[in-house]
């Protein structure tokens, strides 16, 4: 008999995929994680029931989140990321030589886990030893820490429930703009335009109030059932086609769909989005 998952988006659309198996299914005071294989998509990995990131095609997601910062921003030693404790977003960064320092802030130990068991091939750096992982709160890591500034912040969360909702206010932000190198480049995932325009709309505004600025940018990713997706680029004085040549030939080189051409697209804003946010 086939065995589906079908991830309910709301109480009309569902994304479903047909299983091979369920490899690890676990509970903790966060939420649930699971690990599934599936015959479209390989191993994928889901965060309270919602899909997070699939074999085939997490480098649409994990290459968008990461290399627009990093070929712009005008120095990529210290990078913090909060969440993305599947490690896809480390190994992207991690690309790049001139990295010296890394710290990743996941506020679930079993995502990384079970991650490392079970999708090693999406987290691939792990032992890379300018990656310093810490299992705690990323909200309270960027009031506290004194690792700061940053060159480059990454929030790579799950949606705006459960643990991951304190990284969508303002609050947040701002104490993560306080953190950052003055030409500091600050991307976070910033949900769907189809299903989640309010959110998306929401973010982008905010993230404007406390940078001065904010730059929505799209790509598809499937995993993420409803077409396009989003993250937003803010810094306080770099632009996103501040591009570094050299960073961007190296990266081209190696990356599965990033490049230069993509770059310059993606920051493109559809007209339904731009009404919003005018
Ligand atoms: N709707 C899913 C949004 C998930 C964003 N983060 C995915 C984590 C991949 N590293």
């Amino acid at each position: 008999m086939a065995v589906w998952y079908d991830e309910v988006l709301n109480e009309n659309v569902r994304f479903g995929l047909r299983l091979k198996e369920t490899l690890f299914m676990g509970e903790n005071e966060y939420q649930t994680v699971s690990v599934v294989d599936t015959h479209e998509m390989g191993r994928a990995l889901l965060i309270d029931d919602l899909w997070m990131t699939s074999e085939r095609d997490e480098k649409g997601y994990h290459e968008m989140i990461v290399h627009p910062a990093m070929t712009t921003a005008p120095k990529i030693e210290r990078v913090l990321i909060i969440g993305g404790g599947d490690g896809g977003t480390a190994r992207e960064v991690l690309r790049y030589p001139d990295v010296k320092h890394v710290d990743l802030v996941e506020i679930d130990g079993m995502v990384v886990d079970v991650s490392k068991k079970y999708l090693p091939m999406i987290g691939s750096a792990w032992d890379d030893p300018r990656l310093h992982v810490t299992i705690g709160d990323g909200i309270a890591w960027v009031k506290n820490t004194d690792l700061a500034p940053y060159d480059v912040i990454l929030v790579d969360g799950s949606d705006p429930v459960g643990p991951a909702e304190g990284l969508f206010n303002k609050t947040f932000y701002q104490a993560c703009m306080e953190r950052m190198t003055e030409g500091g480049v600050f991307v976070t995932q910033s949900e769907s335009t189809m299903l989640f325009l309010d959110t998306h709309v929401e973010m982008v505004k905010t993230i404007a109030e406390v940078f001065g600025s904010a730059h929505p940018y799209y790509r598809d990713v499937f995993l993420y059932s409803a077409g396009t997706w989003s993250w937003t680029y803010a810094s306080k004085t770099t632009k996103p086609t501040a591009i570094n040549d050299d960073r961007m030939k190296f990266i081209s080189e190696i990356t599965e769909i990033y490049n230069r051409e993509i770059h310059l697209g993606i920051f493109a804003v559809p007209n339904f989005v731009r009404r919003r946010l005018a």
